[in-house]
């Protein structure tokens, strides 16, 4: 680490670093008539260049912000404790503000813009007193794309800073890509005193603009992420024709070399880094899972009337318990070297420790409060959210097309949920309007991604409910729309990896071997898998779904996996309706259909 003798040669040597980087007026004038509002003692302008970063995380490092972990075993890696009151995103503090209530419908919090901006703007008053203001740049999407969108995130925390550039391409480069234009996001994020009382997450889609007040955690402050690539975002989508989807992009290879592009639909911590990093099982020689993204995904139409997908991120922030070399070797690589882990245990050794990691737990350690942890202690050593902020080109399976501006076209669009009973582990949808109503109709236990009761089935269409910046039945009716504007869309598929039977076990081994059912996927989309109709949808016939070399798991227990209970499915069917009767006036009368034709075949 630089002293602070060698950090000032660096300012020095960089007389630039931290000063205005940006002929754009329109950008000059909003962040001084921002500064003016929070009356920061500094404006730091931020460029993405490595002496920048080294600059800051020194800073971060002096003021006990990140802690520099084993520089041995984990080289560029640093620790992060939040607040113990600031851990996971905030549904009830999070709001769309519309002119109207029914743009943001009622599955959002919803307040008027004029009433918002003034408590908003009341609160970030002089709120950067004694602190810095930095300037934070970012491209959400690769460079040329035009699907990519430029945000600038004003924020007065450095772990916001090193955090967004790693999650985004940050920098210099967003400048270059907005040239003068002015159509840029609008974030502003403000600390406060990290209080839940004064804790805000308000989106103004009319004006692209994010205010974030009372928060460090990711989804609530990485502005470019949920604000902007999914609540605006999905807003823009639904104006200008395409989808912002809270999904992951993945790409199979199969021995001949044929690539298929697949993206899924889970919850917040339902699977999608480790369905996006799956390393297939031995039996599946010659198969190679590429990673596009992890979590988001933006998705339009292309020339050849297909549907092609680019991840707007760059980096992934993912969920730390259960992370080892056997769930997800991928991750576990990508997070060995410039990493920030924030909320896991912190050893003796400055290394770094999480429920679920390979190997013994250590014998003492802090847990992620900071208090001394032994394996005897009844609370858990990093918290259920810890997470991981790495880069995505730490992945070794990453897609070289995860940067290709045109993005990838998807063959197949995967909806699942985390439930315990009721739903299979797989079938295919009849057609695109079934499938909408199969994704729209998605049920999830509640994790600890979110504040709130955990394990709680609750309607997470399409696992956008938090993140969905407009009226979701506008948003379902946009999910029809699209199929006149896809010459050869998608097919869709659902999936669960969480049921379990009476002794409360799961009923599939999950992670690597969901292989076997991305594969009958994959063979479904070319026309090579046959299926047996059910009511639910198509399912596997027996020789279609590989089970070689799984190793005690039988067709019974596959079969067990696959039932189809009429008791559950009436309970099912009358917990959808909860969400469409909220969504009555603006459900498309297609939902309605569908639900009377799933009533009819079950
Ligand atoms: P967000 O980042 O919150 O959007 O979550 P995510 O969807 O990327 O979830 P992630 O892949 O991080 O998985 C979250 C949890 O689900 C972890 O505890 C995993 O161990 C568990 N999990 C993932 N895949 C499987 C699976 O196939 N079977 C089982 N039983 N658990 C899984
Ligand atoms: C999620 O909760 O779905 C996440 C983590 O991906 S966060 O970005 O913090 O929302
Ligand atoms: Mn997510």
């Amino acid at each position: 680490l630089l002293t602070p003798n060698e950090m000032g040669n660096i300012m020095e040597a960089n007389e630039k670093m931290g000063k205005c980087n940006t002929s754009n007026r329109t950008i000059i004038a909003w962040v001084e008539e921002q500064a003016k509002l929070c009356q920061p003692d500094e404006i730091f302008w931020c460029d993405g260049s490595e002496s920048e970063k080294v600059l800051l995380t020194a800073e971060a490092v002096d003021k006990g912000i990140l802690i520099k972990l084993n520089q041995e075993k984990l080289p560029g890696c640093y620790y992060h404790r939040s607040n113990p009151n600031d851990v996971a995103r905030v549904e009830q503090c999070t709001y769309i503000c519309t002119e109207t209530r029914d743009e943001a419908g009622p599955t959002n919090n919803w307040a008027a813009p004029k009433e918002m901006y003034q408590k908003l703007l009341g609160l970030a008053r002089g709120s950067m007193h004694g602190r810095t203001m930095y300037v934070v740049p970012y491209l959400m999407g690769p460079l040329g794309s035009p699907l990519t969108k430029v945000g600038i995130e004003l924020t007065d925390s450095i772990y916001v800073v090193l955090s967004m550039r790693i999650m985004a391409r940050m920098g210099d480069v967003a400048y270059k890509h907005l040239g003068n234009r002015d159509d840029f996001n609008r974030g502003l994020h403000c600390m406060l005193d990290v209080n839940p009382e004064r804790r805000y997450i308000c989106h103004f889609p009319q004006d692209n603009t994010i205010i974030s007040v009372g928060s460090a955690y990711g989804g609530n402050a990485l502005l470019g992420k949920k604000c902007l690539a999914l609540r605006i975002g999905s807003y823009l989508g639904r104006k200008e024709g395409w989808m912002a989807e809270h999904m992951l992009i993945l790409g199979v290879e199969s021995p001949t070399g044929e690539k298929t592009y697949v993206a899924a639909a889970f919850p917040s911590a339902c699977g999608k880094t480790n369905f996006a990093m799956m390393i297939p099982p031995a039996h599946f020689k010659g198969w190679k899972i590429w990673t596009v993204g992890d979590d988001i995904a933006w998705m339009k139409p292309g020339p050849d009337g297909r549907l092609y997908a680019i991840n707007p991120e760059a980096g992934y922030f993912g969920v730390m318990p259960g992370t080892n070399y056997k769930s997800n070797l991928n991750a576990m690589k990508s997070i060995q070297k410039d990493t920030i882990y924030t909320n896991v245990a912190l050893t003796p050794d400055l290394d770094v420790w999480w429920e679920g990691k390979d190997g013994p737990p250590p014998k003492e350690c802090l847990d992620w409060r900071g208090n001394k942890w032994t394996p005897e202690s009844k609370e858990k050593a990093a918290h259920p959210n810890s997470r991981f902020a790495a880069p995505m080109i730490n992945n070794p399976m990453l897609a070289p097309e995860a940067n290709d501006p045109s993005g990838v076209p998807i063959s197949a669009i995967i909806f699942g949920g985390r439930r315990a009973d009721t739903m299979p582990l797989v079938f295919q949808a009849f057609n695109w309007i079934h499938g909408v109503y199969v994704g729209a109709t998605m049920g999830s236990e509640m994790t600890a991604a979110a504040a709130g009761t955990l394990g709680q089935v609750r309607r997470d269409p399409m696992a956008m409910l938090p993140f969905c910046g407009y009226n979701m039945g506008y948003y379902f009716h946009h999910w029809i729309i699209m199929r006149k504007l896809i010459k050869y869309p998608p097919r869709i598929f659902h999936v669960n990896w969480f049921r379990k039977d009476a002794n409360g076990e799961f009923l599939w081994p999950g992670f690597g071997e969901n292989m076997r059912v991305l594969k009958w996927i994959v063979d479904r989309c070319k026309g090579r898998a046959n299926a047996n109709e059910t009511p639910l949808g198509w399912v596997p016939g027996p020789e279609s779904f590989d089970l070689g070399g799984l190793e005690g798991y039988t067709p019974e227990k596959l079969s067990q996996a696959q039932t189809i209970n009429y008791e559950d499915w009436r309970r099912e069917l009358l917990q959808q309706d909860e969400l469409f009767m909220k969504l009555y006036s603006n459900l498309p009368k297609e939902m309605i259909f569908q639900r009377e034709l799933l009533v009819s075949r079950l």
